[in-house]
C-alpha cells in the first residue's frame, strides 16, 4: 500500500486540506491509510486550515476495514482512534462520499461534522455479512444520529442504502450531482462562510431506549443461529445506557470477542472464496466470445427464469417452444417474474414493455435460433431428448456460437458429441428459480474451447450470479454432494431417525431449510426420476435403498405442489404439518428389510449429515470436478441453503479438524464399509497435517 503520505494524500485548496484517499481498488483503510488520515488531520491543524474534506480517490470512499488485516495482530493506529481523532478536530471536517462508503468507511464519515454524498452513493454498515458488528464507533454514532430503531434495521441486516434513503433517514446532509472532489469543496468553502459549527456526533444526547431483550431475541431468530446481528443490539443498547466513551469500549469489546468466533472466520471464507471463484488459471488473457443475443429452447419454469436473468441483464433473448401455446404460456411466465422485477423498482413500466415486447422473441422453430451468440437448452431432463435438441442447434446455430445444456445430472461428453463442434458446448447449470437463485455451475467438458468457458462467465456475471466451474460428473459439484449427504440422511431414516428430526436438527445447524423440507419444495418427482435412472443404470449391490419415497410419489404425493409430501400443506407451506401416511411407509421399509429401529441424537444427525458432505466433497476436489474446496464452499452456500456464517462444508471441516471427521467417517464404515469408504483426498490431507485451506492457498499460488 505505500506510505501513510502516498495511501492519504494531503493538498491545500484555499482554506480547506483536502485529504484524498489512493488504495485502490476499495480505498479499504488499511495501516497506512489510518496513518494518513491522522497525520492529515494534525497538518491540516498545523497550518492553520480552516477545514478538512476527506474523500476516496478512484471509484470510491473507503468500503471498509481491511479485510485482509483481520485475524493477525490489529496495527496501530487503531480505526476507532482514527474516527474519534478526525471528530475531535478543531476544524470542521466534512465527508464527501461517492462508490460505497461501508462499514469502517461509513464509520469515518460519521465521525467528520458534515456528509455530502453524490446520487449514487451507496452506503452502509454490512459488518454482520463478516460475523462482525461496526468496530469503529458505529453502533454508537449512527444510533444517536437517526435513532435506535433506523440504526438497527441498517446494522442488523447489513443492506445497503443508496443517497436519497440515507438523506431521509438524516444519515448525511446533502445529495449533490459531481464529482466527490467538487461536491466536498463547495460545500465545505459554503459552510466555512456561514460559520458554520462544528458537529461532532458524540456530543449528541444519548438515543431513546427501546425492549432491548424483545429485539434482541427476535434478531437472534431471524439469524438462524448467527450471532453478531443480535450483538448489535447489545452495543447499541450501550450508547443508550452508557456515555459515549464507555458505550465505544463496550463496542470494541464485542468486536474483539466477535473477531475471535468461527463464525467470523467462515463469514470472511465465504467473502473472499465467492470472489475467487471466477479466478481461474486456463482463464487468464482468454477473451470470451461476443454475447448480445441469447436463445433459450424450453419455456418451462427453468427456461422462464433463465430468459428473465438474460433479459434484465440488457440482453435479447429469442425463446424457442413447441407450440405457439406453449410459447405464449413462457411468456406469461417470463412477464410474471419481471412484474417482481417492476414490484421492486428494480426496473419501470416502461423498461418492462421493452423486455417484454421488443428485447424477447417467441418461435416455434429452430431457423429463428441462427442468430444467438449463445443458446441455452433448458428442456426435459433426458439424455435422448438433449442429443435430439443438440443435434437439430448443430444444423442452425451459427459459427463459434455457443451451444449450453442447463442439464443437471447428465454427460455434458455425451450431449457435445453428437454435434460436429463439442468445443462450443458447455454446461449451464442453473438453480431454480434461474431469476432468483444466484448460483450457475459452469460445466467443462473434456473439448470445451476456453473462450467457451470465459464466455460462460462472462454471461454469468452479466447476469448476477456467482459462477462455479465444474467437471463432468453425474451431478457435477453440487448435486452430487447433495445425492450422498442425502442418501447419509436417508440411512438415518431407515435406522430410526425420522425426517421431521432431521429437517429440525439441520435447521438449528443453521441450514435454510432441511432436507426433507427442501424436497418437498423441489418436487419429489425430481428424486423419483433419479432413483429410477440409477437402479435401471443398476446399483451396487453392496448401496443401500429405500423405497418409502416412491410410495410416496406412487401415492401422488410430489411436495408442495401436490398438497402433499412428507408434510402436509393443508394448512400452509408454513405450518409444515407432518403427513402422517410417512411414517409407517417408513416402518413397512424396514420391516422389509430387517431393521430394527434405534434413536438418533441431533448431534449424531449433524455429525453423520456433515462427515457425509465433507467426504463426497472432499472425492468431487480430489477428482478435479471442483477445482478447490472454496469452490464446493460457493456451491454449497449459493446452491443449497447451507449457512453462510459456517464458510461452506470444507471451511467448516478445517474448523472441526480433519483427523477427528477422518476417525468418525472410519467408525461409520465399521457398520457400512460401501458407504461410508473414506475419500482418498482426505486421507492424504490428514495424513500430511494439512486443512482443505492448505489447498486453496497452494492452488492461489
Ligand atoms: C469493517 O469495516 C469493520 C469496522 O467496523 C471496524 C474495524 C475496526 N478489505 O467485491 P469486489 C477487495 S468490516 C480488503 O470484487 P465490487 C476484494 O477482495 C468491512 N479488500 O468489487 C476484491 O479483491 P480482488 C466492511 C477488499 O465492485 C476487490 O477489493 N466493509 C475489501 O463488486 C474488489 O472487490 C465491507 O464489508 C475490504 N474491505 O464490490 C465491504 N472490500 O480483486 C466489503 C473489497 O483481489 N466489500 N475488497 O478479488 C464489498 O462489499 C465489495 O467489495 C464492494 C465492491 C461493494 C466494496
Amino acid at each position: 500500500m505505500g506510505t501513510a503520505a502516498q495511501a492519504v494524500a494531503y493538498e491545500r485548496k484555499g482554506d480547506i486540506a483536502v485529504l484524498k484517499a489512493q488504495n485502490p481498488p476499495v480505498n479499504a483503510l488499511g495501516q497506512a491509510v489510518r496513518q494518513g488520515l491522522i497525520e492529515g488531520i494534525a497538518k491540516a491543524e498545523d497550518e492553520g486550515a480552516k477545514a478538512v474534506l476527506i474523500y476516496g480517490d478512484g471509484t470510491t470512499y473507503f468500503a471498509g476495514a481491511d479485510i485482509r488485516e483481520f485475524g493477525k495482530p490489529p496495527l496501530e493506529p487503531y480505526l476507532p482512534d482514527v474516527c474519534n481523532r478526525i471528530e475531535a478536530s478543531p476544524l470542521i471536517v466534512v465527508s464527501a462520499m461517492h462508490g460505497t462508503a461501508l462499514g469502517g468507511g461509513l464509520e469515518i464519515a460519521l465521525s467528520t461534522h458534515y456528509r455530502i454524498a453524490v446520487p449514487k452513493a451507496r452506503m452502509g454498515l454490512p459488518e454482520v455479512h463478516l460475523g462482525l458488528i461496526p468496530g469503529a464507533a458505529g453502533t454508537q454514532r449512527l444510533p444517536r444520529l437517526i435513532g435506535v430503531e433506523k440504526a438497527l434495521d441498517i446494522m442488523t441486516t447489513g443492506r445497503q442504502i443508496g443517497a436519497e434513503e440515507a438523506l431521509s433517514l438524516g444519515v448525511i446532509d446533502r445529495v449533490t450531482e459531481g464529482t466527490p472532489e467538487e461536491i466536498g469543496l463547495a460545500y465545505a468553502e459554503e459552510l466555512i462562510a456561514s460559520n458554520a459549527p462544528r458537529r461532532p456526533v458524540s456530543e449528541m444526547p444519548a438515543p431513546e431506549p427501546i425492549d432491548w431483550d424483545a429485539t434482541y431475541e427476535a434478531v437472534l431468530k431471524r439469524g438462524r443461529g448467527q450471532i453478531s446481528p443480535a450483538m448489535c443490539v447489545r452495543a447499541v443498547q450501550g450508547a443508550c445506557e452508557l456515555p459515549f466513551d464507555e458505550g465505544v469500549a463496550n463496542e470494541r469489546r464485542i468486536f474483539r470477542e466477535l473477531m475471535e468466533t468461527d463464525q467470523r472466520q467462515g463469514m470472511i471464507h465465504a467473502f473472499f472464496a465467492e470472489r475467487a471463484v471466477g479466478k481461474l488459471p486456463e482463464l487468464k488473457g482468454v477473451e470470451p466470445r461476443p454475447l448480445a443475443a441469447i436463445a433459450v429452447i424450453g419455456g418451462g419454469t427453468m427456461g422462464s427464469g433463465i430468459a428473465t436473468s438474460a433479459l434484465m441483464a440488457g440482453l435479447s433473448v429469442t425463446m424457442l417452444e413447441m407450440s405457439p401455446e406453449a410459447a405464449a404460456k413462457a411468456k406469461d411466465r417470463i412477464a410474471g417474474n419481471l412484474s417482481g422485477a417492476l414490484k421492486r423498482g428494480k426496473i419501470d413500466q416502461a423498461g418492462f414493455d421493452r423486455l417484454t415486447e421488443q428485447a424477447l422473441t417467441l418461435t416455434t422453430s429452430y431457423d429463428d435460433l441462427g442468430q444467438a451468440d449463445l443458446v441455452i437448452e433448458a428442456v426435459y431432463e433426458e439424455m435422448e431428448v438433449k442429443k435430439e435438441v443438440f443435434r437439430k442447434l448443430d444444423a442452425v446455430a451459427m459459427p463459434g456460437a455457443v451451444l449450453a445444456t442447463n442439464t443437471s445430472y447428465l454427460d455434458v461428453n455425451e450431449i457435445a458429441a453428437v454435434t460436429a463442434r463439442p468445443e462450443d458446448v458447455l454446461g449451464l447449470h442453473f438453480f431454480s428459480p434461474a431469476h432468483v437463485m444466484k448460483l450457475l455451475e459452469i460445466v467443462v467438458a473434456d473439448r470445451t474451447a476456453p473462450e467457451v468457458l470465459a464466455t460462460g462467465f462472462a454471461l454469468g456475471k452479466r447476469m448476477g450470479k456467482v459462477s462455479v466451474r465444474a467437471g463432468v460428473c453425474d451431478g457435477f459439484i453440487g448435486n452430487r454432494i447433495l445425492s450422498h449427504y442425502r442418501s447419509a440422511a436417508d440411512h438415518m431414516i431407515l435406522d430410526g431417525a425420522s425426517p421431521y428430526q432431521i429437517d429440525a436438527a439441520l435447521e438449528a445447524f443453521g441450514f435454510a431449510m432441511g432436507p426433507y423440507a427442501v424436497a418437498d419444495l423441489a418436487g419429489l418427482d425430481i428424486g423419483w426420476a433419479v432413483r429410477k435412472r440409477r437402479r435401471a443404470e443398476g446399483l451396487d449391490p453392496r448401496a443401500r435403498d429405500s423405497t418409502y419415497a416412491d410410495r410416496l410419489c406412487e401415492a401422488g404425493h410430489f411436495g408442495q405442489k401436490t398438497g402433499k409430501g412428507y408434510y402436509d400443506y393443508a394448512a400452509g407451506a408454513k405450518a409444515r404439518v407432518p403427513n402422517p401416511e410417512v411414517e409407517p411407509l417408513i416402518e413397512a421399509d424396514r420391516a422389509a428389510q430387517g431393521i430394527t429401529p434405534r434413536a438418533f441424537t441431533d448431534d449424531e444427525i449433524v455429525r453423520r449429515y456433515m462427515a457425509a458432505m465433507v467426504n463426497e466433497a472432499a472425492r468431487v476436489v480430489g477428482e478435479g470436478i471442483a477445482r478447490r474446496p472454496l469452490d464446493v464452499d460457493v456451491t454449497l452456500l449459493y446452491g443449497y441453503g447451507f449457512p453462510r456464517y459456517r464458510g461452506g462444508p470444507l471451511k467448516w471441516a478445517d474448523m472441526e479438524g480433519l483427523p477427528g471427521l477422518l476417525e468418525d467417517i472410519r467408525g461409520y464404515a465399521r457398520q457400512d464399509d460401501y458407504f461410508w469408504q473414506p475419500a482418498p483426498l482426505l486421507e492424504k490431507l490428514v495424513a500430511e497435517g494439512k486443512t482443505f485451506e492448505d489447498l486453496n492457498k497452494e492452488a492461489a499460488g
